[in-house]
C-alpha cells in the first residue's frame, strides 16, 4: 500500500521538490500552502496521489480540522515535513517591524506545533511515524539581522529534540534538517519581493537546491527504521561557519 507524507508549504521551493519526489516514488502526498493557483498546477502535475489542503499554517483551527482529521486515503500520516516557513526582514533588532517578528514566531514555530499536535495522536495511536522538521543553520549560529529568524529556528531545534524525549520507546522518528544557503522563494520573501535584492544573495555562489533538500529529506525517510537522524546540517561548499565576529577599535 502506498504510503502517506504531509508536507507544509508544498506550492515554493524545498516543499514543492519534496512533495515532486515523493509522489514520483509513488508516495500519496498532502501538500499544504496559501496559493491555492500553485496547489491546483501542482495537482494537475501529479493527479490523484496528491490532495491539495489551502491553509495559512498560522490558522490554529483550520490546522487542527484540516490535518488532524484527512480523507480518504490520506488518513493515517507516515511522514510530516514541517517546511512551512519563512524570514521576513534583515534590519537590525532596533528596526525591524514587530509585524515581521510576529509573523515568523507565528509561522516558523506556532504554525510548525500546530501541524505537529494536529498529526502526532495518529502516529502515536498507529505507533508508527516520522517527522521531519526544517531547521536551519540560522538555529546554530547567529548573523546580523537574523535576530527572531534564528531564535525561531534554534526553537525549532530544540522542540525536535525535546520530542524524541517524549516519544522514546515508540517508533517514531524526528529529525532536524538544518540547511545553509539554498536557492529558493526564500530571499525575495524576506526582502519583500526585491527580486533584484534577493538574487545578490546567490550571486556568484552554486547554493544547495531545493532538489537536494528533498533528497535528503528522502535518505532521511528511508533510513533504516531503527535509525534516526538527530540533527543534520548541509551546506553547499562555497558556506562553512564561522567563530565570533570581532570588533577592533571599540
Ligand atoms: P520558499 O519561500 O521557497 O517556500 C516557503 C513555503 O512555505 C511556501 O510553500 C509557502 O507557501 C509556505 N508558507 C510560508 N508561510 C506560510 C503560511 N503562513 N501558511 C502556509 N504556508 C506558508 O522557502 P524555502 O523552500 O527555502 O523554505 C522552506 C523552509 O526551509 C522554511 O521553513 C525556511 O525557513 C527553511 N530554510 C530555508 C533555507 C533557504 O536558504 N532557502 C535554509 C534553511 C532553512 P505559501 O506562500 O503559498 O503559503
Ligand atoms: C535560511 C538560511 O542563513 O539565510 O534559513 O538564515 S539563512
Amino acid at each position: 500500500m502506498a504510503k502517506n507524507i504531509v508536507v507544509t508549504g508544498a506550492t515554493a521551493g524545498f516543499g514543492l521538490a519534496t512533495a515532486r519526489l515523493f509522489a514520483s516514488h509513488g508516495w500519496n502526498v498532502v501538500g499544504t500552502g496559501r496559493r491555492a493557483d500553485r496547489l491546483d498546477a501542482l495537482q494537475k502535475e501529479l493527479g490523484d496521489a496528491f490532495l491539495p489542503l489551502q491553509l495559512d499554517i498560522r490558522d490554529r483551527e483550520a490546522v487542527a480540522e484540516k490535518l488532524g482529521d484527512l480523507p480518504g486515503k490520506w488518513h493515517d500520516v507516515d511522514v510530516l515535513v514541517n517546511n512551512a516557513g519563512a524570514a521576513y526582514g534583515l534590519e537590525p533588532a532596533w528596526e525591524c517591524r514587530l509585524d515581521d517578528w510576529d509573523a515568523m514566531v507565528d509561522t516558523n514555530i506556532k504554525g510548525l506545533l500546530y501541524a505537529t499536535r494536529a498529526v502526532l495522536p495518529g502516529m502515536v495511536e498507529r505507533n508508527s511515524g516520522h517527522i521531519v522538521m526544517l531547521g536551519s543553520v540560522a538555529g546554530n549560529y547567529s548573523y546580523a539581522g537574523g535576530n527572531v529568524y534564528c531564535g525561531t529556528k534554534a526553537f525549532v531545534k530544540q522542540f525536535a529534540l525535546a520530542l524524541r524525549a517524549d516519544l522514546l520507546g515508540k517508533n517514531i522518528r524526528v529529525n532536524n534538517l538544518e540547511p545553509g544557503l539554498c536557492i529558493s522563494e526564500f530571499s525575495e520573501v524576506r526582502f519583500r519581493g526585491d527580486a533584484e535584492r534577493a538574487a545578490k544573495v546567490y550571486e556568484g555562489t552554486q547554493p544547495v537546491t531545493p532538489d537536494d533538500i528533498a533528497e535528503t529529506i528522502w535518505w532521511m525517510v528511508n533510513c533504516p527504521a531503527h535509525v534516526n537522524i538527530n540533527r543534520l546540517e548541509i551546506m553547499p561548499l562555497c558556506q562553512c561557519p564561522s567563530g565570533p565576529s570581532v570588533k577592533k577599535g571599540m
